[in-house]
């Protein structure tokens, strides 16, 4: 077992980077279907709350067009974009396979669809999830420069022992992003519009606070993996979230080896507070509870 918990090497029928066949044609209609449900609820919901950029990839993509998306159909336009691509991997794969995938445009996604009877809540990220969440934005050039630069810098972290920090700034942008527009806030996280809970939660419940994002503040704040976050970071702009990546993070975890993490739930005097939650729905016990 490697420090993340994986046996050495990749599942057997794997290549060595854990990529698979997506294999489309042995999806069944009843699969397909979920996909269906699952796009249309959320693109129904989605004007209004996610972003320009990723309701504009969402068209690009057509996504919607014969349920589960062949990975290779999508590809063509991507490529053409932005120069990303998607492979399919078995599940969760390594930190230094996935940020290797990453360095070189290659988003990896799971294969398999969530059952019918789990529309709302799944452990591992699966094809709705990671196609229909995360493709989008990678037809934006500024995000798809930034993930890139993510996956760089996930390589060097793991060579300096500061993946923990890192791993902050991917959930709280990438998984879980609000950004500031002119209309007001909108969803770019990939965990957010890919859940139809989350989306009206993240940006109507009274709940949660709303942060303005800041490298620091945000790499000193864990997060939950099991439940609607607590706290929000939002952007002012992808081109301002591209910008962070462009410094020295080595220097960046000199200072938080000294500094302690924030209460998932505090604000402090120096956030710029968008949203100052009650924190009622973490209060009354979370998933699910009447907040
Ligand atoms: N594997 N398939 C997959 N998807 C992920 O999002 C993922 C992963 N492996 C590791 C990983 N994420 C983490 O390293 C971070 O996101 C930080
Ligand atoms: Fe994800």
């Amino acid at each position: 077992m490697s420090a993340d918990g994986f046996a050495s090497g990749p599942p057997p029928g794997a290549r060595a980077d854990w990529t698979i066949d997506q294999n489309w044609a042995a999806y069944t209609p009843a699969e397909h279907q979920v996909w269906m449900t699952l796009y249309e609820r959320q693109a129904a919901l989605l004007p209004g709350r996610a972003c320009d950029a990723f309701l504009h990839g969402l068209d690009a993509l057509d996504l919607h067009r014969g349920g589960i998306p062949e990975f290779e159909r999508i590809n063509e336009e991507l490529r053409r974009l932005t120069g990303w691509s998607v492979v399919a991997v078995p599940g969760l794969v390594p930190d230094d396979v996935f940020f290797d995938h990453l360095a070189n445009r290659r988003f990896p996604a799971g294969r398999f669809i969530r059952k019918p009877d789990e529309l709302d809540y799944l452990q591992e990220p699966d094809v709705f999830h990671d196609v229909f969440g995360h493709v989008p934005m990678l037809t934006d050039p500024i995000f798809a420069d930034y993930m890139q630069a993510y996956g760089e810098g996930g390589l060097r972290a793991l060579g300096q022992g500061q993946l923990h920090n890192l791993a902050r700034l991917y959930w709280y942008t990438v998984e879980f992003g609000l950004m500031e527009t002119a209309q007001g806030l909108r969803i770019y996280g990939a965990g957010i519009v890919s859940s139809r809970s989350e989306s009206i939660f993240a940006l109507d419940d009274p709940s949660p606070n709303r942060i303005g994002f800041d490298l620091e503040r945000l790499m000193r704040t864990p997060y939950r993996i099991d439940d609607f976050q607590q706290v929000y970071f939002v952007i002012p702009s992808l081109e301002a979230l591209r910008e962070t990546t462009l410094q020295d993070f080595g220097a960046i975890y000199e200072r938080l080896k000294q500094a302690e993490d924030v209460a998932i739930d505090a604000v402090l005097p120096t956030d710029k507070v968008h949203t100052h939650g009650t924190q009622a729905y973490a209060a009354a016990g979370g998933r699910f509870a009447k907040s």
